[in-house]
């Protein structure tokens, strides 16, 4: 095929380079170690297992990625899912490499994990003088649900316009894409007790999320519950954000023809005041 900057050469015109492609968006799986950000990219990629039993169960080291086509509206759009590593020895090689030009964020919270820790806590810490048990317990849970967000959204950074090429409507805060996945709400199906505190720390933690203007939804990779329905709606929502934007950004085309900058004919142009003397014996008329 021929090479477009070689035949715009000989023609002499350039090629104006258009804004990169529109596609593919690109996702990011954040969270804590363990916390089942691969599991997850898994049961995304295979909606038909029955559990998480082929899904490799070894900790994730720098970053893995999956393209995922999906269709919407009738249009088949391309999004890049990134999986990132949990453990902060490696977020060095996370953060430059994956961390820029994000649409979408998905954190996953072990919800089983902060489940057991309320628990514990609850057996050993009694509250203080001038509180109340239910202040006590408040206040458990609130801490929680700050530690639980702040360590599964610490590799998330802030957007800036700078850090996307073409769209850079996904920099404004209200366009920022986040959703928190509540992972491993099948663990604790068979014990009422821990069970009754996963739903207030689910309930508290989804209240928080909302007031971020973030979507949360408590999910299973293992049973297959929300993990797929909430992936496609986030990129549901990448979509549609990205489509009012090029309403009001139309694109250049891809391939723009420029004319080059000509020298005039000077033997044939008394107009043109130029240095005969110094101007070289052959010269070209196109540079
Ligand atoms: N019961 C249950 N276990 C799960 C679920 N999701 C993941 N797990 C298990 O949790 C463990 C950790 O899952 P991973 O997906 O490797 O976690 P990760 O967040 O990718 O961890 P890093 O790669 O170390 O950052 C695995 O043994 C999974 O089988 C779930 O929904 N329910
Ligand atoms: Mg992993």
């Amino acid at each position: 095929m021929a090479d477009p900057d070689a035949t715009a050469a000989l023609l002499g015109t350039e090629f104006v380079a258009a804004p990169k492609a529109a596609q593919p968006f690109k996702i990011v799986l954040v969270g804590q170690s363990g916390a089942g950000k691969s599991s997850c990219l898994w049961r995304l990629t295979h909606p038909d297992a029955p559990d998480l039993s082929d899904c490799a169960k070894v900790s994730t080291i720098g970053v893995d990625f999956a393209v995922y086509p999906l269709r919407i509206q009738g249009v088949e759009y391309k999004f890049n899912v990134f999986d990132t590593t949990g453990q902060s020895r490696f977020t060095s090689i996370v953060r430059p490499y994956c961390l820029t030009e994000v649409h979408g964020f998905v954190g996953v919270i072990d919800v089983a994990y902060w489940t057991r820790h309320i628990s514990d806590s609850l057996k050993t810490q009694n509250a203080a003088e001038d509180e109340t048990p239910e202040d006590m317990h408040r206040k458990l849970f609130q801490s929680t649900v700050v530690l639980a967000l702040t360590l599964a959204f610490s590799n998330m950074p802030r957007a800036t316009e700078a850090s996307f090429a073409h769209y850079k409507c996904f920099a404004d805060p209200a366009n920022q894409v986040v959703l928190c996945l509540g992972n491993k709400m099948d663990l604790y199906e068979r014990d009422e007790k821990l069970q009754a505190i996963q739903d207030k720390f689910t309930d508290a933690l989804e209240q928080v999320v909302h007031a971020k203007n973030w979507r949360y939804a408590n999910a299973s990779a293992e049973r297959n519950i929300n993990v797929i329905s909430e992936m496609h709606s986030i990129m549901s929502r990448i979509v549609s954000i990205a489509n009012a934007w090029d309403r009001e950004h139309p694109r250049p085309e891809r391939i723009e023809r420029k004319p080059k900058k000509m020298v005039p004919d000077v033997e044939n142009d008394d107009d043109i005041d130029y240095d005969r003397e110094a101007a070289p014996t052959s010269y070209c008329k196109c540079m």
